[in-house]
């Protein structure tokens, strides 16, 4: 990937310099400018406006620390951040993530791509992601309550259902999340929509748990159906991580006839070659908080591989990296190609190198990025806020369907601006890369121009 505008490659010079040791944030702002040439040229307003830089700069980004008592009685320090990266078309919307790797460059990352995400769903919500280097594994449910109320207490100051609205990412799903709301609501006195992913007892919404998965699902499908008249039915699918997103994809995959043959954690990877119990799964992930490799004790006959990339060594039709960024290298686009893949839609967020992406949209392989792809958490989020705001909330079929729609909306005005702007391969498979940055950039631009500079 490269930048060939001289406005682009002057904003992108720029941020190397400034930013010069946030590899993550450097490789987020790379993929997208290199994909929004034709439409700076189009526009030139808005280099005079100043537009990229200021697209390129979090409107705020807070470090704070949260101090907090092990089960032993000792101090423990983390480092936290949230930043709020663009509020141009609704308050920032983002998740939480707990991961000992979170530093701002990972959060950076995350937040500058939440602000074409959210847009692409066609809801008010602006870009923002948070989260501390605090490492969930192998902690009591005490000392992740304290956690989360040391945590809150200082986040509290910043978020607001009209200001910022948090909800789950890595290491962060509905128990963090309660524990999150409850301090919110005891330091304020206030009960209103400031997270999303709320438990049902307490202003969640239907779905929300599968959505991301679900959603990620409904996208391959139309893709497939539309870019080469195929669908997702008996094709043999591999699927990385085993949390929120690999769960509720590989659910919704075999609901709609696919085979789902491996999943992972970061120790290692399963092979069933008959087809994933996800019962079995549920009960080691979710109940349990246990390792994947748990699943050779209830299904021996099933493969465990010490090590994550190797997943990438199993032939399949359709590959769904649904566990963190930088997990699919080049050399793992490679296996992949070699072994027949068709399709790649990422769950997680920028889980493909950007050498890995470009090597499969060189080979022909149909390609989805995560912020289209995934943007299906992050929408129902936003119909989480809107049931808040409205006092009510919508059936099971409501929200599925709604997110459907989305999802299948979010599609087609990816590949269209794609279309629309020629951003094609030699097969002529319409970039969804470029097609969904330019789409996503396309409002936020607009309602920056219109509402100053600032
Ligand atoms: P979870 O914490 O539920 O699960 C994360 C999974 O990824 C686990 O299996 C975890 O393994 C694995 N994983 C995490 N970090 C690494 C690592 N460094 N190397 C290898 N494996 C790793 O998180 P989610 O499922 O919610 O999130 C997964 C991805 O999806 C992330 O990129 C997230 O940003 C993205 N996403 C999430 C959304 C949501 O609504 N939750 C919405 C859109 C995107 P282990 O248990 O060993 O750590
Ligand atoms: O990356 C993501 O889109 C999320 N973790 C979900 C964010 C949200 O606000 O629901």
């Amino acid at each position: 990937m490269s930048i060939k505008n001289p406005y682009l490659q002057k904003v992108y010079q720029q941020v190397c310099q400034r930013d010069a040791n946030e590899p993550e944030f450097l490789n987020a702002v790379m993929e997208v400018l290199s994909t929004l040439e034709p439409v700076i040229e189009k526009h030139p307003e808005y280099e005079a406006a100043g537009l990229i830089e200021r697209l390129v700069e979090p409107e705020r980004a807070v470090q704070f620390r949260v101090a907090w008592q092990d089960d032993q009685g000792k101090t423990q320090v983390n480092r936290a951040f949230r930043v709020q990266f663009n509020s141009a078309i609704g308050p920032y919307k983002g998740g939480l993530r707990f991961h000992p790797s979170v530093n701002l460059s990972i959060i950076k990352f995350l937040a500058f791509e939440q602000t074409f995400k959210n847009s692409l769903t066609g809801l008010p919500m602006g870009g923002g992601k948070g989260g501390s280097d605090f490492d969930p594994k192998g902690k009591s449910d005490a000392e992740i309550m304290r956690f989360c109320q040391s945590f809150m207490t200082e986040l509290s100051r910043y978020i607001g259902a009209e200001t910022d609205v948090p909800a789950g990412d890595i290491g962060v799903g509905g128990r963090e999340i309660g524990y999150l709301f409850g301090q919110y609501k005891r330091l304020q006195n206030r009960f209103s929509g400031i997270l999303t992913g709320k438990g049902l007892s307490y202003g969640g919404s239907l779905v929300r748990t599968q959505a991301t998965g679900y959603g990620l699902l409904y996208f391959v499908q139309e893709m497939l159906s539309v870019m080469a008249n195929d669908s997702v039915k008996d094709k043999v699918t591999v699927i990385s991580g085993s949390g929120n997103v690999a769960i509720y994809a590989a659910e919704k995959a075999q609901e709609l006839g696919a085979k789902v043959v491996a999943l992972s954690d970061s120790n290692g990877y399963i092979y069933d070659k008959n087809g994933i119990d996800l019962n079995v799964v549920k009960q080691i992930k979710e109940v349990r908080r246990g390792r994947i490799r748990e699943y050779m004790d209830a299904v021996p006959s099933a493969e465990y591989h010490e090590g994550c990339r190797g997943i990438w060594s199993i032939p399949c039709e359709i590959a769904l990296p649904c566990a963190t960024q930088n997990e699919l290298l080049l050399e793992d686009a490679e296996k992949l190609i070699a072994n027949g893949v068709k399709l790649v839609a990422e769950g997680a967020n920028m889980p493909c190198a950007l050498d890995a992406v470009a090597a499969f949209q060189n080979s022909g392989v149909l390609y989805a990025p995560g912020k289209a792809a995934n943007a299906g958490g992050v929408a129902t989020s936003g119909l989480e806020m809107c049931q808040n705001a409205m006092k009510y909330s919508w059936s099971k079929e409501e929200v599925d369907q709604k997110l459907h729609q989305i999802m299948v909306g979010i599609f087609h005005d990816a590949y269209n601006a794609a279309k629309e702007y020629n951003m094609e391969n030699e097969q002529h498979q319409a970039n969804l890369l470029a097609g969904a940055n330019i789409a996503g950039f396309a409002k936020v631009a607009d309602a920056m121009m219109a509402q100053g500079i600032l």
